[in-house]
């Protein structure tokens, strides 16, 4: 059943925060803050789509040596930066089993890197603490692994630079395919990428503003990918009455879930994907427009400075013929046992010095090692937000789960790779450190948090070393 418009969920919109919300955030990009982004919303909201849907160029792969080989270069584009030329950059789309070797090239002015974003690769392929100098390039080669079909994405890592490089244009996706999209239910649906950016005051949907989908099913699968730079998204899809219309989510950040879980919205922090499928349905015949919406959504601990809902992207589905239902079963998420775990470790979120952010109290530093596990091992990690602000939770080349929020236990098991945590809240994790060992990084998500600091260093250890 619908529940009515949602415009007038959550909090009261306000104009814009106060002075002091924006010391307190600290950066410029947190989402729904600007009142430029609300005059550009009543805009959307009232106005039609601006045009289609565009599609996103597939990044060219061709066979060489046991491998499908392709090269992603960052360069200018006009005034910005784009991999490829194209922004958002191309679709990086291979199947499970498949070895890929990705060449990347730096012609941009600034140093940078290719961060592969959730993808299952360990610390000497992510290399998250290696940038690139102008002129210079690398190669990451990877085996996508049975049953890590999903939604991921790639991006600059070059700490202290990354939210404008982010803001340039540099981000792009990055599909894996695997045998449950060829189950029936799945394999009629209208497979469909949707690429959030942030240019200026506008959300952008594989590059544009409020474009329109015209599906070709009755069933549409939307691949969410929040690429901005720092926007907690809130997302539903609307019907024309300005009802919410189920959703049964696929996939969560890091696959599949265990079997499609019937959702009103998602939450995706910067960084978050998640695949949902919608459906004409029986319960709604005939061809109908409906609305993907940011649902206002405030990052402030206490409520405030929510903006109004924001179409993002109309949707036309067409009256087709009856679907088979959704696969019962689509990935496998084991329960992870915290009682088996070798120890509980606090991880404290927090604003610092001089407008800075810290991670247990202390800013980024490149040459230290803030924390050290063992390979084989399940840690709890408890992450404590601090601050008043929303951070959203990162850790590379290990996804987790998350336990319980404030005590509470998610609605279902999922694998993720970003895990917002609102301000004062606390998130326990069960992170498995499986596969490899080395040293990589965790930190929060909003690019301007990590740039100014909230970033550390962990380094897993084998066993035999
Ligand atoms: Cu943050």
């Amino acid at each position: 059943m619908p529940d009515g418009p949602t415009d007038t969920d959550g909090p009261r919109p306000r104009r814009g925060p106060t002075r002091r919300q924006l010391l307190l955030a600290g950066a410029l990009v947190i989402g729904g803050l600007g009142g430029g982004a609300l005059v550009a919303t009543r805009r959307d909201a009232e106005a039609g789509p601006t045009g289609p849907l565009p599609d996103l160029p597939l990044l060219p792969l061709r066979r060489e040596a046991g491998a499908l080989a392709g090269t992603l270069t960052a360069a200018a584009l006009g005034a910005g930066l784009a991999y490829e030329g194209s922004v958002p950059g191309p679709v990086v789309r291979v199947r499970e089993g498949e070895r890929l070797r990705l060449a990347f090239r730096n012609d941009t002015d600034a140093h940078s890197s290719l961060h592969l974003h959730g993808l299952p690769i360990g610390p000497d392929v992510d290399r998250p603490l290696d940038h690139l100098s102008p002129g210079e390039g690398d190669v990451r080669e990877l085996v996508l692994p049975a049953g890590s079909a999903g939604t991921y994405w790639y991006h600059p890592h070059a700490h202290g630079d990354v939210e404008r490089q982010l803001l340039a244009g540099l981000a792009g996706a990055v599909v894996g395919d695997g045998p449950a999209d060829d189950l029936p239910g799945l394999a009629e649906a209208d497979d469909r990428l949707v690429v959030l950016t942030r240019s200026g005051r506008d959300l952008h949907v594989n590059g544009a503003v409020h474009p329109l989908l015209t599906a070709s099913a009755s069933r549409v699968r939307l691949r969410l990918l929040n690429a901005t730079a720092g926007d907690v998204l809130r997302l539903a899809v609307r019907d024309a009455d300005g009802g919410r219309v189920d959703l049964h989510q696929l996939a969560s950040d890091a696959g599949l879930l265990e079997r499609p879980e019937r959702v009103r919205e998602v939450l995706l922090p910067p960084g978050g994907r998640a695949e949902v499928a919608l459906d004409a349905g029986p319960e709604r015949p005939g061809p109908q427009r409906l609305r993907l919406t940011a649902l206002p959504y405030s990052v402030n601990a206490d409520g405030s400075g929510a903006g109004p809902a924001r179409t993002l992207l109309s949707i036309d589905v067409p009256d087709g013929p009856a679907l088979p239902t959704l696969p019962a079963a689509l990935g496998e998420v084991p329960a992870l046992d915290p009682s088996s775990a070798v120890r509980t470790r606090r991880i404290v979120l927090d604003s610092g010095p001089a407008g800075g952010f810290t991670v247990d109290g202390r800013a980024f530093d490149h040459d230290r090692t803030d924390a050290t596990a063992e390979l084989g091992t399940l840690e709890v990690w408890e992450i404590v937000n601090d601050h008043t602000v929303d951070h959203p939770f990162h850790l590379h080349s290990y996804r987790v789960q998350v336990l319980d929020v404030d005590g509470r236990p998610p609605p279902h098991r999922a694998w993720l790779d970003t895990v917002n945590v609102r301000g004062g809240q606390t998130v326990r994790l069960a992170v498995p450190f499986t596969d490899w060992a080395g040293r990589t990084v965790y930190h929060c998500h909003v690019a301007s948090h990590e740039d100014l600091g909230m970033m550390a260093v962990l380094e897993v250890r084998s066993r035999a070393t």
